[in-house]
Order: C-alpha cells, then sequence, then structure tokens
C-alpha cells in the first residue's frame, strides 16, 4: 500500500494488475490451450464498459474438440449476465448497438435450452463475483476461426464479444431476455494468426 493512494484508486490498480498480469498470460499465451498448433487462428478482444473503461479480455482459440473461448473481467455488476458473440465487430459505447444481433449463421433460434437453437454466438451465463470480478470457459462449437466461410468468426463484418446486464434465460429469443449491453469487446485475429501485423 502507498500513503498517497486513496484505497479505492489502490483498489482498481490491484484488480486490473490482476487481470492484466495473472490472467492474460493464461488466456492468450496458450498455457490452458497447448493443443494450439503454431498457425492455428486465434482471437483476442479487449471488453470495455460503457464509459469506454477496459472492464477484462476475452480470447478464443482452436483446440483438439473445437473453438473455445475465455472471458475475464473485473469491475462489473456482481451476478449472472448473459454474455453472447454478437455479429458485427464494433463496439460503440455506451449502448453498444453497434455490435448488432447475435452471430447466428445458420438462422436459429436463441437459447440452449430453445428446441430451435442455439445460436451459434450463444454463451453459457457470466458469473461475477461479490468483488465485481468473473471468468468464464465454454466451448463455442457452431463457428471456426478462420476469414472465409458462413460462421467464419473473422469474416468481413467481425465479430464482438457483449455482455448483459441481467442473466440469460437461455430460451427467449433473440437474447434471453438479458437486459442492456453493458460491455463489449471487438474480436481481433492474434498470436500465430497474425505475419507481420496482418492476418495471413
Ligand atoms: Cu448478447
Amino acid at each position: 500500500m502507498e500513503p498517497h493512494r486513496s484505497p479505492e484508486k489502490t483498489g482498481k490498480i490491484a484488480v486490473l494488475c490482476l487481470v492484466w498480469i495473472l490472467f492474460l498470460p493464461i488466456l492468450i499465451g496458450g498455457t490452458a490451450y497447448g493443443d494450439q498448433k503454431a498457425g492455428d487462428p486465434k482471437g483476442d478482444a479487449t471488453i470495455i464498459n460503457a464509459k469506454g473503461e477496459t472492464v477484462g479480455a476475452a480470447a478464443v482459440v482452436q483446440g483438439p474438440h473445437g473453438v473455445t473461448i475465455s472471458v475475464v473481467v473485473s469491475n462489473l455488476p456482481p451476478g449472472r449476465h448473459g454474455i453472447h458473440i454478437h455479429a458485427a465487430g464494433k463496439c460503440d459505447p455506451p449502448d453498444f448497438q453497434t455490435a448488432g444481433g447475435h452471430f447466428n449463421p445458420f438462422g436459429k433460434k436463441h437459447g440452449f435450452k430453445n428446441p430451435e437453437g442455439p445460436h451459434a454466438g450463444d454463451l453459457p451465463n457470466l458469473e461475477v463475483g461479490p468483488d465485481g470480478r468473473g471468468k468464464l470457459d465454454a466451448p463455442v462449437g457452431g463457428l471456426t476461426l478462420g476469414k472465409d466461410g458462413l460462421a467464419a468468426l473473422f469474416g468481413p463484418a467481425g465479430t464482438a464479444v457483449v455482455v448483459h446486464a441481467a442473466p440469460d434465460d437461455d430460451v427467449t429469443d433473440p437474447a434471453g431476455n438479458s437486459g442492456a449491453r453493458i460491455a463489449c469487446g471487438v474480436f481481433k485475429l492474434s498470436g500465430a494468426a497474425m505475419l507481420d501485423g496482418k492476418p495471413r
């Protein structure tokens, strides 16, 4: 503790350090996904809140059983939050409407419990603890990490991960009654999929 900093500021710095120093290398470095082969596409997103402040990060990687997403957040309201991959690579605060609807290349209805679902971009709820921090690791079966093809995460329109204010009921079309959009991150190709700063 440095005496010249307010406890609030020190707390915020501590949380940010935890997210970026502890979690990010695990996410991006592939420690948890040792199956990622060199050259496999992977993506990441910096998640911002309605004020444009960074509140987390997401990573998508190719594993042996398909694509997996990992998300870490901080400074979000405690509780369960709907979270989805949306169909446009834009996150304009404060309402993040520019992220579009759910990523749904196969014309399904929303929700894992929906007999006509789910959307390719549907995900389990994100649980945020009393300390404002949360973490989600989940498979995303219905999409690919390429730039080409109907279900490609890095197609021309791009994609974004969006966190909602309320829990997703996993059945109500089109967004599980999960309410306002409170945080958003645009997916970008990263790591081994980049060559000289450009997707290859
Ligand atoms: Cu959503």
